[in-house]
């Protein structure tokens, strides 16, 4: 199936590795992302326009933007309403996806207290004491697995409905809380308000799109101060709180003499475990005895940015990557857990040798081998698929294998108490940066690869601009990945950036650009900024900060969009969320929620406008906190 109306490579990802890769899937006739988009092109509209609603049966309905066509679903629904439905439950399900993964880590938190699992301990006791704090959880004489039973416990009941708030707010800044509370957004449990999502957007519960939209502004909280939440800390505490380390990212990872495992999906839990049984005499004298020099694990997407930010584990590359790691002909297995991991892969895989290894009982991939993760087993498991991964070496051959060259240096594992160490304990030398304009501010650069754009197009551009102009940027998920592919991510990249930051980034040996690791860790980049919210006594909003999510394209991108937009850090989406059909919503989102949360949402698909944008934002910004300010008016 030769596509050749498709336009060159280099159109369609920045990176080599990439570009070589969809060569010789079109060269092979393997079909990839790039092949069914333009199949389904042109896409439906009224689903463009977010104008569809397929909630009940009276409908399929839709509602014409030209407004000759009918305005009201069959029910009576009409643009507004459908539109803020369509969204509420986009946000539902996205916050459902990192809130189940953060239950899936503290599930297997509370077994390992009570000393039921394998593979796993409680490696960071300082964030576990912290934490147990926090929730209220004795501590003091009490042994580390009986404080991580309360602990679990207690997490246990943010899940639930009984409380009317979840835990972890203490650290939200005071004047941030108060609004919240002033217009009922407060997150109560997690599952409740996604729950109560699905309820309000049934036919015939809330027909108001203001109260629909700040619902889904409650029900993102639950996840960014609530399940990523738990996700980001239970896993620093059971596989350790990251650290700087330098590890390598690209296609040129995967290595010709070793077995290859790719390790893909979002949850640490059995990845983690992997990597301590690669490192099994026995499985590597096996993996030897089969001719193979070592056992080659990579990661891709977020399971990959949380093993390299703990582990080193070098990364094979983001969302689009998917596909093309398997045209490489030199991965063996292919392991995964669940989120973003394209159903193609089980058919791209079958024109290789490559083993495609399912672990979550809630994912299961036809075509794959099912293994069913039990934690209670954990190491016994992770050697099972190490050594299904060491089998499939035996099939590979030899003539297929097209390796992409040299992977590039990247400095992972930023989490906020690494910075703060880096700073030197206290977030006061950042504050006075921002306070003296060497740093303008600083811009989480988050979210997905989407092939609607020009794969990595978006978060390298965005972010190069950003820094040259002194804006300091933390990076996660694929955005990260990204970076790290272009070489934006080692100390010396400081060079690539203005005066100001650069001098910083050089006295404090860090790169400009910061991986805080996976998109549940975006959490990580809402608790820096808590944090200076507090140390200067004033409201997140008040902050020279911004978000953008250049290329996004999931639920859990919306979901976290909106918290980070309710916390009060205004964010630039690089595509356009299907909310267009109702200009009320629309103007909602872009203009009034600024008077209700101090942040609004802006779509600018052009990363050099998108760029100016933010510079515009971050210097308002500092002008209204009296610092010297760029005129906004004059960045153009
Ligand atoms: O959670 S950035 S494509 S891999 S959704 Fe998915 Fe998007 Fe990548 Fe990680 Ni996040
Ligand atoms: Fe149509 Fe209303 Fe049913 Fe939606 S909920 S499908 S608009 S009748």
């Amino acid at each position: 199936m030769n596509k050749p109306h498709l336009p060159d490579p280099a159109q369609l990802a920045v990176s080599a590795d990439a570009q070589a890769m969809i060569e010789r899937a079109r060269a092979e006739g393997i079909e990839t992302v790039w092949d069914r988009l333009k199949a389904q092109e042109p896409q439906c509209g009224y689903c463009q326009l977010g104008l569809s609603c397929r909630n009940c049966v009276m409908g399929p309905c839709r509602i014409d933007p030209f407004g000759d066509g009918p305005q009201k679903g069959v029910c009576g629904a009409n643009a507004d309403i459908i539109v803020a439905r369509n969204l509420g439950r986009t946000i539902a399900a996205g916050a459902s996806a990192h809130s189940d993964h953060g239950r899936d880590v503290l599930e297997v938190f509370a077994a390992t207290a009570k000393g039921e699992t394998t593979g796993y301990e409680i490696r960071d006791e300082a964030k576990l004491k912290a934490l147990a704090k926090e929730l209220g959880v004795a501590v003091d004489g009490r042994d580390k697995e009986a404080i991580a039973c309360d602990l679990a416990d207690a997490m246990l009941e943010d899940f639930g409905t009984r409380k009317q708030a979840i835990s972890m707010l203490d650290r939200v800044p005071k004047a941030r809380l108060e609004l919240w509370q002033r217009i009922g957004i407060v997150p109560r449990g997690i599952d409740r308000e996604n729950v109560e999502m699905l309820h309000r957007t049934h036919m015939g519960v809330d027909n108001d799109h203001i109260n629909t939209v700040l619902h889904g502004l409650r029900t993102s909280l639950s996840d960014g101060w609530g399940g990523s939440l738990v996700a980001t800390e239970l896993s620093d505490v059971m596989f350790g709180t990251p650290r700087p380390v330098v590890s390598r990212a690209n296609l040129g990872v995967l290595r010709e003499d070793s077995v290859n495992i790719a390790l893909h999906g979002h949850n640490p839990l059995l990845s983690d475990v992997i990597v301590q049984a690669a490192a099994d005499s026995e499985l590597l004298a096996m993996a030897r005895e089969r001719g193979a020099a070592g056992i080659n694990l990579v990661g891709l997407c977020c399971t990959g940015n949380e093993l390299q930010m703990r582990r080193g584990i070098p990364m094979a590359g983001n969302h689009l990557i998917q596909e093309l790691i398997l045209v490489t002909g030199a991965l063996d297995a292919m392991v995964v857990d669940y989120q973003c991991i394209m159903p193609a892969i089980t058919d791209v895989a079958k024109c290789f040798h490559t083993a495609v290894i399912s672990t979550a009982d809630k994912a299961k991939f036809p075509g794959a081998t099912h293994i069913s993760f039990d934690p209670h087993r954990g190491m016994e498991i992770g050697r099972e698929i190490v050594r299904l991964g060491i089998l499939a070496y035996e099939n590979r051959v030899p003539s297929r294998v097209r390796l992409t060259g040299e992977p590039v240096e990247m400095m992972a594992g930023f989490s906020v108490e690494a910075i703060l160490e880096a700073l030197g304990g206290s977030p006061a030398p950042l504050v006075d940066a921002i306070a003296a304009g060497k740093i303008r501010g600083a811009v989480g650069v988050v979210g997905c690869n989407n092939p609607k754009i020009r794969q990595d197009y978006g978060h390298t551009l965005l972010t190069r601009r950003l820094i040259e102009n002194d804006i300091l940027v933390l990076v996660t998920g694929c955005a990260a990945v990204a970076n790290g592919k272009a070489g934006q991510m080692m100390p010396q990249s400081a060079d690539l950036a203005g005066e100001g930051l650069g001098g910083v980034c050089r006295a404090l040996g860090i790169p400009p650009v910061l991986h805080m690791g996976s998109c549940v860790d975006n959490t990580r980049i809402l608790v820096l900024a808590a944090a200076l919210a507090k140390h200067l006594g004033v409201d997140i909003s008040q902050l020279p900060l911004a978000g953008a999510a250049p290329e996004w394209y999931s639920e859990k991108a919306v979901s976290i969009g909106a918290y980070v937009v309710a916390s009060g850090i205004s964010t630039v989406l690089g595509v356009q969320p299907n909310i267009f059909g109702s200009p009320n919503v629309v103007k909602l989102l872009a203009q009034d929620l600024d008077g209700v949360v101090g942040a609004r949402f802006a779509v600018e698909p052009d990363p050099e406008k998108s760029a100016l944008w933010i510079r515009r934002h971050i210097e308002s910004k500092r002008q209204a906190l009296g610092l010297p300010a760029i005129d906004p008016d004059s960045i153009r």
